[in-house]
Order: C-alpha cells, then structure tokens, then sequence
C-alpha cells in the first residue's frame, strides 16, 4: 500500500514538466514548429526563446539559481554537475544566464541526438533519442531504489 503510494508519488514527480525538460523529454516534440515530424537546428534554436521563458519562472530575464527548484539543484550536484544552467549557458560568467546567452548556447542535446549530422532530426534519431532520454531516467530511478 505505502509502496504503491510511493510509486505513483515518484511518478507524479517524474512526469512535471521541468525535471521532463532536465532529462531533455519531450523538447523534441515542442520545438517542431512546423509540425513535420522533423526538428531543424533552426527550429530547435527558435524553441529555446520559448523555453527560456518558461524557465525562467520568476520573469526577471535571467535564469539563475532562483529559478532552479532546489532539489533539482541538489540531484545536479549530486550527478557531479557544476551549478546548473551556469557553466553550460553562462558565456559572461556572471551566474545568469540571459535569453541571448540562453538562444544562442550550445546544442548539446540536439548534436548529440543528430547522428548523421545533417542538422535535421528526422523521425529516427527523434526515436532514438526519446529512447535514450527514456534509458537514463529509468537508470536514475533504479539507482534512487538502491
Ligand atoms: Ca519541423
Ligand atoms: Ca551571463
Ligand atoms: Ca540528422
């Protein structure tokens, strides 16, 4: 009973949509503008201007560790991360990370999913990709049950 609780408690955490973003879940999906069922880098580069208004939650035009849940914060620490978004985005240093530095900051996520390097995810690397996001939240999970 309590164990069941547990699951569906942990699954409701999962399923928010900013630890979805962490794991980079469904970012695919939403930056298909035009609805194709592929994702250019031209439109994965124009979501982020969406994105970063989402995250950055409390509008001020920055995102910085006020804008980061804690026990997001916590998990990346833990995973051995520098501080967040600050080491990847932050291209001045100054622990914010503006929408410019944000838009125009590297596309980890997106080279890493385009396997042949056409800067075009078409249907199989997206595939690929929901898989292997899918693959490291289910390691993560397990390893919280040890
Ligand atoms: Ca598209
Ligand atoms: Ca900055
Ligand atoms: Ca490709």
């Amino acid at each position: 009973m309590s164990r069941t609780f547990v699951s569906a408690a942990l699954l409701i955490l999962l399923s928010t949509p900013a630890l979805a973003q962490m794991r980079g879940e469904g970012v695919f999906e939403r930056s298909d503008l035009n609805k194709d069922g592929t994702v250019t880098r031209e439109e994965f580069v124009a979501a982020r201007a969406d994105h970063f208004a989402k995250l950055d939650r409390n509008s001020d035009g920055y995102i910085d560790s006020n804008d980061v849940p804690e026990r997001l914060a916590k998990r990346r620490k833990q995973k051995g991360g520098s501080d967040g978004m600050a080491g990847q985005f932050d291209a001045d240093g100054d622990k914010k990370v503006t929408k410019d530095e944000f838009v125009n900051g590297p596309t980890k996520l997106f080279d890493r999913a385009d396997t042949d390097k056409d800067n075009v995810l078409d249907a199989t690397e997206l595939a690929a990709a929901k898989e292997a996001a899918k693959a490291a939240g289910d390691n993560w999970r397990n390893r919280k049950r040890q």
